[in-house]
């Protein structure tokens, strides 16, 4: 088990590693490097450039544990636009970073462009899914779900920037498919820090309404114990 707030994780047992998968959620330039999205709005990329570190610790690990599942995410748009809405591209224009334009990092969030690619130090080897999302959910519009239940994953870490926004969309949306979940507060990062701390805050409500959270030391603690 893991040592966890509200309750330690999972609530229903032991760490099993073949049905837990380990989700890195668009650690892409984009969202911690220079010249990308979130720089590009002017946000503090430590902030989010601080998760780096404590997932790639944690990545390390679990590559090394037999049957362990890591799927990455990216979030980004066909190069036509056609699947960005409308509103999302009105409100990126008005802090001055619309999505498909152009920047020191190609064009922000499109796919294919250098400020898309999840970054050097995390970058997903062979045998490891890239989940690519339109939106900020990693469920909505993508076979996420139906890779997951193929492997029989029924318990998820999650990891990755931005805590309040992509994160926390895709912990709810796993919540309520029944999915079992623990967020990382040392391997997540948002573009505020009162957010951060208010999501991570949240998520221990009502005995753990959306899973519980931890550090990325407790769960090599754990994984130690297997
Ligand atoms: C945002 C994300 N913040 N990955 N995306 O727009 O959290």
């Amino acid at each position: 088990m893991v040592e966890a707030t509200p309750y330690a994780w999972p609530y229903d047992g032991k760490l099993d590693p073949s049905k837990t998968a380990l989700l890195i959620i668009d650690m892409q330039i984009d969202f911690c490097g220079e010249g990308g999205y979130v720089d590009r709005m002017g946000y503090d990329l430590s902030l989010t450039a601080r998760a780096i570190q404590p997932i790639q610790r944690l990545l390390h690990r679990v590559r090394q544990i037999e049957g362990f599942t890591v799927i990455h995410t990216r979030e980004g748009h066909k190069p036509d636009l056609s699947d960005l809405p409308a509103n999302k591209r009105w409100r990126s224009k008005q802090i001055g970073a619309e999505i498909g334009s152009a920047g020191p990092a190609g064009r922000i969030l499109v796919r294919g462009e250098p400020g898309w690619q999840i970054i050097d130090e995390l970058a997903p080897i062979e045998g490891e899914p890239v989940i690519d999302k339109p939106g900020k959910g990693s469920f909505y519009a993508t076979d996420l779900d139906l890779i997951l239940k193929n492997k029989g994953i029924t318990h998820l870490i999650l990891t990755g920037i931005t805590t309040d926004v992509c994160v926390h969309t895709t912990m709810r949306e796993a919540n309520d498919r029944g999915y079992e979940c623990l967020i990382l507060e040392d391997c997540t990062g948002a573009t505020d820090e009162g957010n951060h701390r208010a999501a991570l805050h949240m998520v221990t409500m009502q005995g753990g309404v959306f899973g519980s959270v931890s550090r990325s030391d407790h769960v090599l603690k754990a994984l130690e114990q297997l």
